[in-house]
């Protein structure tokens, strides 16, 4: 059976990218887009206007495609779940249920839903941090991120739903914008670099998190979706490694291609999240299970970005 995926969330900075990367997977014409709102990043594919929230308007559009894999990547991001952390409770938690219950239905047979590195909080290991540790976040974002992991394993297991997860980094891309997260001042910074020669950053220099360049993201979640079932062993999320770095680091690499780049500091509420997460990920388990390994050091993922970036701006 060819394969009829839904990408929820469509539009943003992951959706964006993912969807390229299905269309060359499994035909344009199998891949619909879901967004609240029509892009010109969906010129090659399906357009269905859906608020995830919306469980018959979902159900509806399941329906009509005749959908069996759903990539659900609507949600709000660290920042934004702060200034509304009750919606961002709903959004976060009903719009997995409304795709993991089409799942338990057997109406589709797969689903993808990325978890976070936020689901890590201040008493978790900071360095390496494992797969299974203390997981106490302090963020409403990562609270609705570690009980989404929590719900998508009660779903396999009582259920028998094929949910795959990952708990990504920040993730530093070109293609999209990013939308409202603590780590986007990593992409914020090329494009001021390129535009103004400086850039100020709301973190402060010496704040260390893990991140990875987009091509590794968008390789990874195809990946543990293609895996044969057995191998995907947890059914959480698993932790995904790809670059660890600071602003002062990130700096410094630019300066390599923009010498006279400056950097300044005006930090805000966003330095609180960051301070809560990890410093680097230790992503053993997604290597052994499912063969993942990561292929953008800082130094690749720098050059590629302004290489890019030089070329549309
Ligand atoms: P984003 O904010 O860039 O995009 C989210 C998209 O969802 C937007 O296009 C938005 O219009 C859409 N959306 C919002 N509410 C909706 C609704 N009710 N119904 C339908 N669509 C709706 O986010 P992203 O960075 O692409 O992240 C996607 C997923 O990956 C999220 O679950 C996020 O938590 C997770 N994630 C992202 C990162 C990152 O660095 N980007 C890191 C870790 C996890
Ligand atoms: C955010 O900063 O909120 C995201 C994430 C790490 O989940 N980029």
């Amino acid at each position: 059976m060819t394969d009829k995926v839904l990408v929820i969330g469509a539009g943003g900075q992951i959706g964006t990218e993912l969807l390229e990367k299905l269309n060359e997977l499994h035909g344009s014409s199998n891949v619909i887009a879901a967004d609240l709102n029509n892009s010109p990043a969906f010129a090659n594919n399906a357009f269905e206007k859906l608020d995830v929230l919306d469980k018959e308007g979902l159900f509806n559009v399941v329906k009509k495609h005749q959908i069996n894999q759903i990539y659900l990547l609507a949600a709000l991001l660290s920042a934004t779940a702060e200034k509304n952390p009750l919606f961002a409770w709903k959004l976060n938690m009903d719009g997995l249920f409304n795709v993991l219950d089409l799942a338990k239905e057997k109406i589709i047979d797969k689903v993808y839903w990325p978890s976070s590195i936020a689901v890590f909080g201040p008493t978790t290991p900071k360095e390496n941090t494992p797969q299974y540790t203390v997981m106490e976040p302090s963020t409403v974002y990562g609270i609705s991120k570690q009980a989404g992991e929590r719900w998508c394993e009660y779903y396999f297991n009582k259920y028998n739903v094929d949910v795959r997860s990952i708990r990504y980094p920040g993730l530093i891309g070109w293609k999209s914008a990013p939308g409202g997260g603590t780590t986007d001042y990593a992409v914020h910074i090329f494009h001021e670099a390129l535009s103004k020669g400086s850039y100020e950053c709301f973190l402060s220099e010496h704040t260390h998190l893990p991140m990875m360049y987009m091509p590794d993201a968008i390789k990874a979640t195809v990946d543990i979706m293609h895996a044969p079932a057995d191998q995907i062993k947890i059914r959480s999320s698993y932790n995904l490694a790809g670059i660890s770095f600071d602003p002062a680091e990130i700096a410094q690499e630019i300066k390599k291609h923009i010498p006279g780049f400056t950097i300044s500091y005006n930090i805000d509420f966003r330095q609180q999240i960051a301070d809560s997460w990890p410093k680097s990920i230790d992503d053993s388990e997604s290597q052994q299970h499912w063969g993942w390994r990561s292929a953008y050091d800082l130094s690749a993922m720098t050059g590629d970005m302004l290489l890019n970036l030089r070329k549309i701006k």
